[in-house]
């Protein structure tokens, strides 16, 4: 049996179905809880006043969604909140935690009671003759990577993974330094989010990111928001559609689940609307798609268009596909040629439902299509995501005001790390810029991604892992593959802010490098530095920390990163340690070697920072062809076979990916519960289950190997037949390594085949 990720609940568990609106009060009475219990009542709220602020404040480490662009006093939501209180608690892990817990014991700890244990203090080392992690000096510990490293038979013994919240300056320093070694293994967390969108835009437009930025949101005519569950992951969004709502303009969902955003909000930041408890709808049509359906879904919208042109030919923008794209005919054939029965079938929505969505779209000037991991972590994520282009390329959503595709990607600098060069398939401009600028001789040949990481360390050509933040050991899927694999590497290195899962699950020799978060001064040979991260639309701006850090022992990310390089490289051409005297001196760097960084140091300075150029939005676009590319793929069967379900794997209310707040998952009406699954009533009738019944789930991985949870809570909701639901990282155990996507190679978390029955 794994140890918990979640709390140890103190009250029973409890399932009321949620009805009142998503954020205002409630939000506000959970924030007060969490201050309370991280005692920080007094720097909390100020820290939080700080936050987000043209470029005088620290970026939110949560999500990515981008800052008001209006300047707004409050723009901040409840997990922001959560997020930054976290990271500024009063705990902390010191030296004297580790001699009195082995590692072994650690391991039985919870994932909460772990990062509950407060701030990470010292570098540690771990001790295999006693079991536990022991201080060492920062020298000795760049020293002991760095004779790792340079030990390696083949630099691509080695793996650099990097979570979403590093900023652009490291990011750009830790990808140099892994490329001077001379390797491109540079697996990254969006090789589990946004792989497939980066991959689908980029055969479809040429550019891997959205077009869109918050100026559109405000000017579009109709939204369609698609595998999302916003109100928890990306709250701020409730703002644009409250706003959107308030204007007219349509707002479509489509989610197996009627999410919390799919009904109506208080505006957060509103004070006379909390105090008048006013709500705004945030929805005008919900549609519950099966899990996987949405490529047919999406494809009915553009079946419908084309019928629709028939009577109208103002149903499509002739003018645009004639000038703008290739694969017009190819599409409409196969658009044509899908039947609605197999439409419906595979969508698990109604002709009638998916012709609802298309006049939505047909009467819209504007449409912005936005999504998130529900339809990113499938199999056919490229292709579905593809469909997403096809369907806004008809109508010549592209290129204008108000319209476009806008992914909602997840940690705060995701976008970030790939622009600044974390990419294990680095295209040859990029490297050739590197090569110019850095004076080095980057590795042209593709490395290892997240699950091509895990591979390799398991056959043992991977032999050391250094994780630049996040928790990759419960992050990944299969987690005792995973285990088995960093358990496999000669070192692994952790940065951190926190204890958490990784560093128990750790190579022969084992570092823990604790690194200054966010909202944390640092100070350099030059003075204060700040670095610079970039949105979910395309935004580069400042971040500059303001509290005391948590120990004077932490060093800054960048700092780390040059230790490490150093001891790594004794022969570098590269200036490691002025760089990190004066972070400018990187972003100077950074303006030669970057494709749109160019004079980087004072634009970044603007208020609101700088854009960063998007060719597609000008409508220019670096495919073959020339053109925007409509794909034809053929439709994928995702019906569940008889007697099987489609498992999705999601967060709750109140957790950051593996961080976990509390086992409440307020908008969906749990309270005192992470063990469980949400499945529909009548498929837990026919199995004979009943509302809080332990089951057994087992799932089938493409091999025929299977996967065991057993004793979850069965959840009656409202959730389309043939699916279930419940929360990672616990069913991390159910995904199999094998199952990853043959288009992104991303891990298929969203549509797990499984088996659900009454506990043995
Ligand atoms: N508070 C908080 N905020 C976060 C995070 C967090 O953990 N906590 N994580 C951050 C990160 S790294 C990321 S990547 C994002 C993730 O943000 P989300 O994508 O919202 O993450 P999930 O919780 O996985 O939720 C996926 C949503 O997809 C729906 N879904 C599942 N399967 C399907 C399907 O087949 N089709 C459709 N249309 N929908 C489907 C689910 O019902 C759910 O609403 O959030 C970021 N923001
Ligand atoms: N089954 C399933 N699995 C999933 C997903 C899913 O939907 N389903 N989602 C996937 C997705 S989208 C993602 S992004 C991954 C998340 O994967 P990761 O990004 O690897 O994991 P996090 O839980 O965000 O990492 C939390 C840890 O980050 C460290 N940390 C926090 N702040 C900082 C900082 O400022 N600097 C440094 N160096 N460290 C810091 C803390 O030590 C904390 O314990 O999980 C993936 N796994
Ligand atoms: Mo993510």
């Amino acid at each position: 049996m794994e140890p918990r990720v979640g709390p140890i609940p103190k009250e029973d568990p409890e399932y009321h179905p949620y009805h009142h609106p998503a954020a205002g009060w409630g939000a506000a009475k959970s924030v007060t809880q969490f201050l309370v219990r991280e005692r920080e009542l007094v720097d909390g709220p100020r820290a939080i006043m700080k936050m987000n602020h043209e470029n005088t404040g620290f970026d939110c480490p949560g999500c990515a969604w981008p800052d008001d662009t209006k300047g707004l006093k409050l723009d901040i939501c409840e997990n922001g909140i959560k997020h930054v209180t976290w990271e500024m608690t009063r705990k902390r892990v010191e030296p004297e935690f580790f001699a009195a817990h082995t590692v072994s014991e650690l391991f039985e700890w919870s994932e909460f009671e772990l990062e509950d244990q407060g701030r990470l203090t010292e570098p540690m080392v771990y001790d295999p003759d006693t079991d536990h992690y022991v201080p060492i000096s920062w020298k000795d510990a760049f020293e002991l990577v760095g004779s790792t490293l340079r030990g390696l038979e083949n630099p691509n013994q080695a793996s650099f993974y990097t979570s979403g919240r590093l900023g652009n300056e490291a990011t750009f320093l830790y990808q140099l330094m892994a490329r001077e070694l001379g390797t491109n293994n540079l697996p990254d967390c969006s090789n589990m989010c946004h792989e497939a969108s980066g991959r689908a835009m980029e055969a479809s437009l040429g550019t891997g990111k959205g077009t869109v930025d918050l100026k559109d949101w405000e000017s579009a005519d109709a939204l369609f928001i698609m595998g999302v569950n916003a109100a928890s992951n990306a709250p701020r969004m409730l703002t644009a559609l409250a706003e959107a709502y308030h204007r007219g303009a349509q707002i479509v969902h489509i989610n197996p689940l009627v999410e919390a955003a799919a009904t109506r909000t208080i505006v957060p930041h509103d004070f006379m609307d909390m105090a008048l408890f006013k709500t705004t709808k945030t929805s005008t049509l919900n549609l519950q798609v099966r899990i996987g359906g949405d490529m047919a879904l999406l494809r009915g919208m553009a079946k419908a268009v084309l019928e629709e042109a028939r009577l109208d030919p103002k149903a499509l923008d002739q003018e645009f596909i004639d000038r703008h794209t290739t694969g017009f005919d190819a599409y409409r054939e196969v658009c044509e040629n899908t039947s609605w029965a197999e439409l419906e079938r595979q969508s698990g929505v109604t002709r009638d439902d998916i012709l609802k969505a298309a006049r939505v779209y047909c009467d819209a000037d504007r449409s912005i299509i936005s999504w998130c991991l529900g339809l990113t972590q499938h199999e056919h994520g490229v292709d579905t995501v593809r469909e997403i282009i096809n369907l806004l390329l008809l109508r010549g959503n592209l290129g204008r005001e108000g319209a476009g595709p806008s992914p909602v990607r997840g940690h705060s600098n995701v976008q970030g790390n790939r622009t600044c060069g974390i990419d294990h398939r680095p295209d040859d401009a990029f490297l050739d810029r590197l090569a110019e600028y850095c004076k080095i001789d980057p590795p042209r040949e593709h490395g290892l991604d997240t699950v091509g990481t895990i591979q390799a360390m398991r056959r043992g050509d991977v032999k050391v892992f250094v994780g630049m933040g996040g928790n990759f050991a419960l992050a990944a899927p299969d987690s005792p593959i995973t285990y088995e694999a960093l358990r496999n590497c000669d070192l692994t290195v952790q940065v951190s802010t926190k204890l958490n899962r990784s560093h128990l699950v750790h190579g022969r020799q084992a570092l823990i490098l604790p690194c200054l978060g966010r909202t944390e001064k640092d100070h350099q040979r030059k003075g204060l530095q700040s670095t610079s991260v970039e949105d979910s639309m395309s935004m580069v701006h400042m971040s500059v920390g303001m509290k005391r850090p948590a120990s004077r022992h932490l060093l800054s990310e960048p700092a780390i990163v040059a230790g490490m390089a150093r001891a790594a490289l004794p022969a570098s051409p590269t200036p490691w340690e002025w760089y990190i005297e004066d972070y400018d001196r990187i972003r100077d760097t950074m303006s030669q070697a970057l494709d749109g960084f160019e004079d980087f140091n004072r634009r970044v300075r603007l208020p609101l920072g700088f854009r960063l150029k998007q060719p597609a939005r000008e409508l220019v676009f670096l495919t073959p062809s020339g053109g925007a590319e409509f794909s034809d793929a053929a439709l994928p069967d995702v019906v569940p076979a008889p007697g099987t379900l489609a498992l999705g794997t999601m967060r709750s209310h109140d957790q950051w990916n593996t961080t976990i707040y509390s086992d409440n998952d307020r908008y969906r009406g749990i309270k005192n519960l992470r063990e469980l699954v949400f499945m529909n009533k009548d498929d837990m009738r026919e199995r004979g289950i009943s509302e809080f019944d332990p089951v057994d789930i087992t799932s089938t991985a493409r091999d025929g190997s299977h996967r065991h949870l057993n004793g979850y809570l069965a959840i009656p909701y409202d959730i389309p037949r043939g699916c279930a639901a419940g929360y990672m990282p616990e069913m991390n155990v159910l995904c199999a390594l094998v199952d990853y996507s043959t288009q992104s190679d991303q891990p298929i978390m969203k549509h797990v085949k499984v088996t659900i029955e009454a506990a043995a």
